[in-house]
């Protein structure tokens, strides 16, 4: 019946990953894979795609997934139960929880990686018909220092600007963000704006990251010092004269205060240096490059929001284009770079615990006006808990039911140990999964829903320059996994809302949606897309790429806001805002002397449930790592390639030591990705303090003191096999996604000889065990097979001579080896001169460090482009283009990278 097509069409729809947003084309291949390239239509990405993107098709396999629903038994065991059971449970469950503690003993905590049509409805229940406002999101993490920002600045949660403004502008500053790794096809546009025009790059971060290169102006600002700078930014523009007096008297309200606050934090450029530990004369270069420059963006992401002055850093930053008047058109404005695909459609719906919904807040106008448009029986009065504090009243037992949807907050929240504890204390906790396991199902979950997963799912998700794409399935949905928008409409039927609640179809959810944005609006409230309210079925499956605002017959003209200076605030006029002299919420200490900072990698996708199964992208960094300044490592007898021990006053993890320049003295980076699904101890999240910005409430993960200690393992090597495998006792490992298999990167206390013991055990009885043993040299390798076919490799040796695994994972992810090849492997080295070729630079193409270092050195490449020639890195998706820009500078200068 349904045989594969030949040729089946690529279906349009939008990348799972980050806020940029890119249209992909998805060619299903008929065995459940399909193949994924850019959609060259799409104005996000006119066709590119970073690393991520591109290798979205390793990520779509059933292995992980949770496929049916389930239900805890009596026995506490998780065991497998039909929809409508699963249902009943959850909709009893929460109307027994409210009955006997009222609406406020309940909480949805949802995610900006729901399709806006899941969100409206889960945001809808909570908040018009169980009479709660206690929804809140992972965005809270993420962007809401963005929201408290633009709303105390513009009344409104409004983005500006749009990606053209990237192609014209002549300045760009990013502060606090790594664009490089973290939203690489926006960064390409920006570097390709350098190159074409000759843009200018200012980078403001404690640490060099990818998104400097050698010709950047980068400001090494101390953490959290980001207010001095702009404050400073600001009495220097003042000072020469350089504000737009007309447009401050025309638009704007607050400079006197905010200036005066302003000249308390940074009087001047020697004490602005002094507080940000930024050398005097680049903040003198910085100062005089914005005040020459008319066409300013300035892009601002986590080391600005996840903070505890991460509102008033927005605002400091606002107020430098507020008083100059670079604001609202081509090529200027403060640009918030979203996380999530779809961050901005969370906002919209109002999934945050402090807004409503469609950009209204807790007014009692408000109230009554989505209550009128709802027929919402009994809509929320007031604010509910944020994600810290909801999590806080679930510790102490005042919220009793909880259903998470979308996110994992046992890995993602501060004190991530205390939450998952938590979890266990709720009398219901039911959670809407793509996956089987993870560390927030590992806490215990009453009920599992399966949810449609991206290629499955069918909605919209809005980027970060306010474009609506469409998600469109290009799989069919798996097992009983359904639309998470489904699940929560039947929960509501069941709880007696059905007339509200009858959805049949998203596009049906996304009508009502636009419809409420554009309710009794009038253009009083930026977020309306009321023109697109009475799409029908089929325009809504056609739906091209669209910028908000789309206000009913108004024709889309520009869609940049605040051109003509009018704003969202009661007078209509921007505010100024005088920020609070910035202050570390803990200082540093003797026990705690440095400051750990957190955030991602280029290859990985925050808990890594999706990218974490692609081998590709398994490749670039493939161990939970701690970065550190050469000063530091050596204070604590560190170095590069070993482990350390960092702890908080809230837990420990180890991590592989990375000894780099490029990180500020005093402070140290890990990456948030690796979770107890992944790794032995590297659980970063629960490192780190519950300290909120007192506006947003998002945490502060950028800075929490922390202590580091070296960790010596006796012998180190690599387990691959072809079933994912577990170690368990005090051994150090990491797991990494390998072809045809699982691997594991392992680091013990254990001799060689009790290795040679546990072969046995892991690769299971039955198999046919190839082996040596060097016991003096504390060597052992060990390969299985199973009817001639390699099912296993252990391999482990002395920490100082470190097996390296780049031969043997070639060998063992080839299905089928010939005879020479099978007795290679313990050998470590292909006899078919498979090189190894170091660790992976280039994603898209497998290019080790290695090899590039031997083009390099054989002449054979002397530029990137040269590199791109010979071997083909950076020609396909271009996220490696700075490390490789690197490693040709390095060797240029005799450095090694
Ligand atoms: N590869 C990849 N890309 C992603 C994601 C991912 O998981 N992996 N996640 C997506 C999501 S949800 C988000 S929110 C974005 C995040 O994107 P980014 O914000 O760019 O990423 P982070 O690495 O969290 O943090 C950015 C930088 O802030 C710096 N920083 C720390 N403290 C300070 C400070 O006090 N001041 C300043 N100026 N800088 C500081 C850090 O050193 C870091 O380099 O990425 C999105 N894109
Ligand atoms: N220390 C520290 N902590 C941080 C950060 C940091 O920089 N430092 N960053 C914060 C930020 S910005 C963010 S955005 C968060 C991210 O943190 P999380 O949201 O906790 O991380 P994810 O791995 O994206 O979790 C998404 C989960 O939802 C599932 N899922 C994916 N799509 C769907 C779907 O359509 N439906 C359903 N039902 N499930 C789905 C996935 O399988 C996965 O388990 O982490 C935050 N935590
Ligand atoms: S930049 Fe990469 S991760 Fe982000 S949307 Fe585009 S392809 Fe996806
Ligand atoms: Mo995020």
């Amino acid at each position: 019946m349904n045989a594969p097509t030949q040729h089946p069409p690529a279906v349009r729809t939008t990348c799972a990953y980050c806020g940029v947003g890119c249209g992909v084309l998805a060619k299903p291949d008929g065995r459940g894979g399909a193949a994924i390239t850019g959609d060259p239509e799409h104005p996000a990405n006119f066709g590119r795609l970073c690393s991520k993107g591109s290798a979205l098709g390793e990520t779509l396999a059933l292995d992980t997934r949770l496929l049916h629903p389930m239900r805890r038994g009596a026995d506490s065991a998780m065991a497998r139960t039909s929809w409508d059971d699963a249902l009943d449970t959850v909709a009893n469950g929460f109307a027994d929880v409210i009955a006997k503690h009222g609406p406020d003993s309940v909480a949805f905590y949802l995610s900006g990686q729901l399709l806006t049509e899941d969100y409206y409805v889960a945001n809808k229940l909570m908040k018009g018909f169980v009479g709660s406002a206690n929804v809140d999101t992972n965005s809270r993490l993420c962007m809401a220092s963005s929201v408290a920002g633009h709303r105390r600045a513009f009344g409104s949660d409004t983005v500006p600007g749009t990606y053209a403004d990237l192609d014209q502008a002549d300045l760009i500053v990013l502060v606090g963000s790594n664009a490089a790794w973290c939203h690489p096809v926006l960064y390409q546009r920006i570097i390709a704006n350098k190159r074409a025009r000759g843009a200018t790059i200012v980078v403001i971060d404690p640490r060099r990251t990818a998104s400097v290169e050698d010709d950047d102006l980068h400001l090494p600002v101390a953490p959290g010092m980001d207010t001095v700078l702009f404050s400073g930014l600001l009495v220097h523009l003042a000072d020469t004269l350089a504000l737009d007096d007309a447009y401050l008297e025309a638009h704007t309200t607050g400079l006197t205060e905010a200036l005066v606050r302003a000249r308390e934090i940074a009087p001047d450029i020697a004490a602005t240096a002094a507080m940000t530990g930024v050398d005097a004369a680049d903040i003198a270069r910085f100062f005089a490059l914005f005040r020459a420059t008319e066409r300013v963006v300035t892009c601002y992401s986590q080391g600005v929001n996840q903070s505890a002055q991460g509102t008033d850093k927005v605002n400091a930053i606002i107020n430098c284009h507020l008083s100059t008047g670079r604001i609202g058109r081509p090529g200027m404005g403060p640009f918030s770079l979203t996380g999530q695909p779809n961050a901005m459609g969370g906002r919209e719906v109002g999934g945050l615990a402090n807004q409503l919904a469609a950009h209204m807040g807790f007014d009692a106008e408000a109230i009554d006006r989505v209550g009128r448009f709802w027929r919402a029986p009994n809509m929320a009065r007031r604010e509910g808990l944020k994600a810290v504090q909801l999590f806080e009243a679930i510790d102490r037992g005042e919220i009793k039911a909880l259903w998470i949807m979308a996110t994992n907050p046992a890995v993602s929240l501060p004190r991530a140990d205390v939450v998952q504890e938590a979890l266990r204390k709720l009398d219901l906790l039911v959670i809407s999964e793509n996956v089987i396991s993870n560390d927030t199902v590992a806490a215990g979950a009453h009920v599992l829903l399966p949810a449609a997963a991206w290629g499955e799912k069918d909605g919209t998700v809005t980027n970060s320059e306010r474009r609506i794409s469409r998600q469109r399935a290009f799989l069919p949905l798996p097992g009983e996994a359904k639309p998470d928008w489904w699940s929560v409409a039947q929960v509501a039927q069941r709880m007696g809302f059905g007339d509200a609640f009858a959805y049949h179809s998203a596009a049906q959810v996304f009508r009502e949606h636009a419809a409420l944005s554009a309710f009794e609006n009038d253009g009083r409230r930026d977020f309306d897309i009321g023109a697109l309210a009475d799409l029908s079925d089929e325009a809504f499956n056609a739906l091209d790429p669209v910028q908000w605002p789309a206000r009913a017959g108004k024709p889309a003209t520009d869609t940049r806001f605040f051109a003509d200076g009018h704003f969202f605030t009661p007078d209509g006029r921007a505010r100024l805002i005088a920020p609070a002299m910035p202050a570390l919420h803990e200082a540093p200490s003797p026990a705690f002397p440095l400051l750990l900072n957190t955030g991602r990698v280029r290859d990985q996708w925050h808990t890594m449930t999706r990218s974490g199964l692609s081998p590709r992208l398994g490749a670039h960094l493939p161990e939970p790592f701690v970065e550190l300044h050469p000063d530091d490592a050596a204070a604590a007898g560190l170095k590069d390639g070993g482990f350390a021990r960092i702890t908080t006053t809230h837990g420990a993890c180890i991590l592989k030591v990375i000894v780099s320049a490029g990180q500020r003295r005093g402070s140290l980076f890990a990456p948030i990705h690796w979770s107890g699904e992944t790794a032995a101890t590297a659980r970063v999240g629960a490192l780190v303090a519950p300290v909120t910005d007192p506006f947003s409430g998002q945490p502060e993960a950028k800075a929490t003191p922390a202590a580091i200690a070296r960790v010596d393992y006796a012998l180190r090597g690599f387990v691959l096999s072809r079933q994912p495998l577990t170690l368990s006792g005090d051994d150090w490992w990491a797991r990494v996604a390998v072809r045809n298999g699982a691997g594991l990167l392992i680091a013990s206390d254990e001799p060689a000889s009790a290795w040679r013991g546990r072969a046995a055990t892991l690769f299971g009885d039955g198999v046919e065990l190839a082996e040596y043993l060097d016991a003096p040299r504390q060597s052992f390798r060990a390969a299985a097979f199973e009817n001639g076919r390699l099912i296993g490799c252990l391999f482990v040796g002395p920490a100082e001579a470190t097996p390296t695994w780049d031969a043997v994972k070639t060998l063992f992810e080839a299905d089928a080896l010939p005879d020479r090849q099978r007795r290679a492997v313990l050998s470590g080295r292909s006899t078919d001169g498979v090189a190894d070729t170091g660790p992976i630079v280039c994603a898209c193409f497998g290019v080790g460090l290695t090899s590039i270092r031997d083009a390099i050195e054989s002449a054979a490449a002397i530029s990137v482009d040269d590199i791109g020639r010979h071997l083909r890195a950076g020609t396909n998706c271009g996220s490696c283009l700075p490390e490789l820009r690197k490693i040709v500078a390095g060797a240029k200068v005799g450095e090694t990278v």
